[in-house]
């Protein structure tokens, strides 16, 4: 390979943070398992194949905005930054940026090791002047910063609205960790779903191909993969629905039946019609999402959206504290 090579550094969480996570989450009331879990091999690529579905807007309106807005973004970045992005998964959005930002290095974090490694080797083949420094992590637990040329500015890249999978207190709290990870001349460029008809996000959530059912339902599979769980996928159901109240699309695996499911060593007993939370997707309007923000010690600079006014990137400045 031409160019510099793909340097890597590994702050995996423990291996049994998955199982821990889990039986925690199933022993509660009600059962829960975090989102962050959807994403082993399989997960990461039922995720890319949700970009692409035609109800799917959030990929195309944001990589509308990236495209129509790149050459704005890097005039207000500057050439030579890091640019660190968050949840990186196939490194597709950064793609639209990397030739108008010109960065001095790209440091793409995910959870999902070999998704991530892979992904960075692509890029790095694709752009050989680009110094890549791919960081296995859980961005939601630390923010480790391995690496950061001399001078650099930081620059973080959240785009996907990932940022809606936390709730909202935990949003503040981890706008707040970015923002001390950027420090004082830092900036967020950040992808935020828009409120809208609840009739587009039921589409969006509910495709007719059933990829997010799948996706849903290969937590369960993980569990017996990895678990020695004994869940039979279809006695559950995927269920995603808006709830107006929260601003956010609940995502759920509802059992058909009552049923006890072995999981390793334990029991898990589930009544009729009984669910799992996985995932909520919180959708913010601009200025309440801006109001977020300014909490956790940012100060908003731009937002644009898109063309049918679907999705919106934020971008906000890292203030000094
Ligand atoms: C990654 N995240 C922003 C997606 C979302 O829309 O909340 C995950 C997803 N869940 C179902 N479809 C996509």
């Amino acid at each position: 390979m031409s160019g510099p090579a793909v340097r890597f550094y590994d702050y995996f969480p423990p291996s049994d943070s998955f199982r821990l996570e889990v039986l925690e989450g199933l022993s509660s009331s009600p059962k829960r398992i975090a989102p962050k879990f959807f994403y082993d091999t399989r997960g990461s690529q039922l995720f890319e194949a949700i970009c692409s579905l035609p109800e799917y807007y959030l990929t195309r309106a944001e990589t509308e905005i990236l495209t129509v807005r790149a050459r704005e973004i890097s005039d207000l970045i500057g050439p030579g930054c890091l640019l660190i992005e968050l949840g990186s998964g196939g490194s597709h959005k950064v793609r639209l940026l990397l030739e108008a930002l010109q960065p001095a290095a790209y440091l793409p974090m995910d959870i999902s090791r070999d998704h991530l490694l892979r992904a960075a080797r692509r890029l790095s083949a694709e752009y050989p002047w680009l110094e890549v420094h791919a960081t296995c992590i859980d961005y939601s637990r630390k923010l480790d910063l391995p690496y950061c040329p001399n001078g650099a500015r930081k620059i973080a890249f959240f785009p996907g609205s990932s940022i809606g999978n936390f709730e909202p207190e935990d949003t503040v709290a981890f706008l707040r960790n970015v923002a001390q990870m950027l420090q004082a001349n830092g900036a967020l460029l950040i992808g935020v779903d828009l409120k809208k008809d609840a009739k587009i996000l039921h589409a969006a959530y509910n495709d007719s191909r059933g990829v997010t059912a799948q996706f849903n339902l290969n937590l369960l599979a993980r569990i017996n993969r990895e678990m020695e769980g004994r869940f039979i996928l279809d006695d559950f159901e995927h269920s995603a629905f808006y709830n107006e109240t929260q601003g956010r699309i609940e995502m759920h695996l509802t059992s058909h039946r009552q049923q006890t499911v072995q999981v390793g060593a334990q029991r898990f007993g589930f009544a009729r019609g009984e669910t799992v939370h996985t995932e909520n997707s919180y959708k913010y309007g601009l200025d309440e999402f801006q109001d977020l923000a300014r909490r956790a010690g940012f100060r908003p600079v731009r937002a644009w959206s898109d063309s049918q006014g679907l999705f919106s990137v934020h971008y906000l400045n890292a203030e000094s504290r």
